[in-house]
């Protein structure tokens, strides 16, 4: 980000399948971030987000509510946009795939890569999961049927259809990870090459058994083809540049993209596919793609039959949308895994924002109208100060390398240190006591020091939290611009004397959960006690218990419930027992559940467990029982 004068970043474009969840919330404000931080350091920035809208998927999901793809297209579309434009995303363009311009653009580049011989015509013959929009041949498989990313199940496919030579650029993809290492997190980086050693297989890149698509160009008069929404999908990074249009400004001025944001369920897509089709295309490669990791609710995947998907604006509605932001960038290393807990949401706000930097801002205002009248002169901080100006400076001085490989909560965690100097000097000096003592210039100095703090600290902290870094910028004199950034930051001036305003305090404490708990749906809600005796528990044994080859999560159990034979019942413990500690404990059965089929087994049974953040453990009798027994 250091050496280049613009600065294109991109987000995923959005299904349209389903309105937005603290996911898409997480990755958009994230690139709002950067962008918001290249824009303050003066570059000539291009932040794009947008929807995907074409492909099997949508088509189905609009067919579902009964309506057509366009205006169910148009509808979930909005709600996207205007999410982004109340949660202030400095977005600079917001592409759909179905404005017509991408349409072409799409054309424009299918027929390039045709004409260079890099896309023949075949048939495909395998499966595909349209949860996924994904090909996968059946080795890839789990039990020959469910798709290895999503777990659903996939649908055969033979049909005509256009590939792309992929196998063909494998030996530069490998080149190109190797001299540039674009993708972060390294981690990350590995497995992607991992892959790619293993060998590529060409792509399937139309499709026939569907229309909601884009059309193939006009010169290869073949109509029945829509081409892969994959494909539409990633052209749209350059397309939203006027890629194919009359005019290609924006190209010559942003392509290449310095960064490309993705959650680490689409890296695979922008680390090789999108690669690919650019060498095919004869354009430059980004400079950077970044995956991040995935949010959970409480432990538990977040899905809409559980209720418990988290709806950003709820959050952003309770607790601020800036106290959200921070959290969510400080809470998570950039590529893990995270849990969104509204205890943990609470425990930022009160400590790292009220406490640390908050307080910080009231203390100086009154201890600045109490002693001076609101005055604060830095002109003598250097004279009384200069080992703890140092500290900060050094601090600030050594953040932005974090940004450059995306370790977010790193940069925050580090730059809170300087807020840490700030309450110590306060601590050690006691500036109550040197009022008291005459030292009136030392004590002055101090607010000096503690002003011109928070006053570097809200440059560095103002891409994640602007309206906030603004209320701060007011109260201690000066804006936060690209201007002022040059000259309190890399110049390292100090601020001129002021009167310091007083303000309301930027973060209320909270003292208990504002967020509804997760609604039990309607249906599922209150039941008779016929319908609770409807449900059969009862005591079983377990005789058998084995590991299910590919899954991370499935043991493959054999119970005995007393009937003569036993059940068998796949169960997702395997985190958390190991097989040998089962055979022969005893556990709690819902025994008249409807079978149901589990990577290809059938699974007669649910066992009952209790899962916390100190793990699941089964339920089990106190004292055995009969084989059978029921519980009532
Ligand atoms: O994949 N945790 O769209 P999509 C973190 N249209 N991030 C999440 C998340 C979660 N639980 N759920 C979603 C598509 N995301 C394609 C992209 S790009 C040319 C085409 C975020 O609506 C994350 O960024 O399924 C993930 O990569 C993206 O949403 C997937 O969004």
């Amino acid at each position: 980000m250091a050496e280049c004068k613009k600065f294109y970043l991109t987000t995923p474009i959005y299904y349209v399948n389903d309105v937005a969840h603290i996911g898409h919330a997480y990755t958009t404000i994230i690139a709002d971030t950067i962008a918001r931080y290249a824009r303050l350091k003066g570059m000539d920035t291009f932040f794009l987000t947008g929807t995907d809208e074409h492909g099997q998927k949508i088509e189905e999901a609009a067919k579902k509510r009964g309506k057509n793809p366009q205006e169910y297209a148009d509808e979930i579309s909005n709600k996207f946009k205007e999410l982004w434009d109340e949660f202030e995303i400095s977005y600079d363009k917001f592409i759909r795939t179905t404005d017509e311009e991408h349409k072409r653009g799409v054309q424009k580049a299918f027929k390039i890569m045709f004409e260079k011989g890099d896309i023949y015509k075949g048939e495909y013959e395998g499966n595909y999961c349209v949860s996924c929009e994904t090909f996968f041949t059946e080795t890839q498989l789990i039990d020959k049927e469910f798709c290895p990313d999503c777990g659903k199940p996939t649908r055969k496919l033979k049909e005509e259809s256009y590939f792309f030579k992929l196998s063909k650029y494998e030996k530069q993809l490998l080149e190109w990870y190797k001299e540039k290492t674009p993708i972060l997190p390294k981690a990350k980086a590995n497995e992607v090459i991992r892959f790619v050693e293993d060998g590529l297989k060409d792509l399937s890149i139309t499709r026939t058994s569907f229309e909601w698509g884009v059309k193939l160009p006009k010169e290869l008069n073949d109509d029945k083809h829509v081409v892969y929404v994959w494909l539409d999908a990633l052209l749209n990074y350059i397309t939203a540049l006027g890629y194919g249009s009359d005019d290609e400004s924006l190209m010559d001025r942003y392509w290449p993209a310095d960064l490309h944001i993705v959650g680490k369920d689409i890296l695979k897509f922008h680390a090789i596919y999108w690669p690919a089709f650019l060498m095919s295309l004869g354009l430059e490669l980004p400079k950077n793609i970044a995956a991040h990791g995935w949010w959970t609710r409480d432990g538990e995947k977040m899905s809409k039959s559980k209720g418990n998907v988290i709806n950003p604006k709820e959050v952003a509605d309770a607790y601020g949308l800036e106290n959200f932001r921070y959290f969510m960038m400080r809470e998570v290393p950039f590529g893990a895994d995270g849990d969104f807990s509204e205890r943990a949401l609470i425990d930022r706000i009160n400590n790292d924002l009220a406490n640390d930097l908050g307080n910080l801002l009231n203390r100086i205002i009154g201890m600045s109208y109490k002693y001076f009248d609101g005055k604060i002169d830095s002109s003598k901080v250097k004279e009384f100060y200069q080992k703890e100006l140092d500290e900060v400076e050094s601090i600030i001085d050594n953040l932005e390398p974090y940004l450059y490989e995306m370790q977010l909560h790193k940069y925050l965690e580090e730059l809170w240190k300087v807020f840490n100097i700030a309450n110590k000097a306060i601590a050690d000096y006691q500036p109550w006591a040197m009022i008291k003592e005459g030292k009136t210039d030392e004590t002055m100095a101090l607010l000096g020091l503690i002003a011109n703090v928070l006053a570097k600290a809200s440059f560095k902290l103002s891409p994640f939290m602007p309206k906030t870094m603004d209320k701060i910028a007011k109260s201690l004199n000066y804006e936060i611009n690209t201007q002022n950034y040059d000259k309190f930051i890399r110049n390292k001036e100090l601020l001129s004397e002021f009167t310091i305003q007083k303000t309301e305090p930027l973060f209320p404490k909270i003292d208990k959960p504002l967020l509804k708990p997760v609604e039990i749906k309607k249906e599922e809600g209150i039941i008779t006690i016929d319908e609770f005796f409807n449900v059969s528990l009862k005591i079983g044994t377990i005789k058998v218990a084995e590991e299910v080859k590919k899954s991370k999560k499935l043991l493959r159990l054999e119970v005995d419930l007393g009937e003569g034979r036993n059940r068998q019942i796949v169960a997702g413990i395997k985190e958390y027992y190991s097989p040998e500690s089962l055979v022969g404990t005893q556990v709690a059965v819902v025994a008249n559940l409807k079978p149901a089929k589990l990577m290809g087994m059938i699974s007669e049974g649910m066992l009952l467990a209790a899962k916390d953040e100190n793990g699941l453990h089964l339920l089990r009798p106190e004292a055995p029982k009969k084989e059978g027994t029921p519980i009532k």
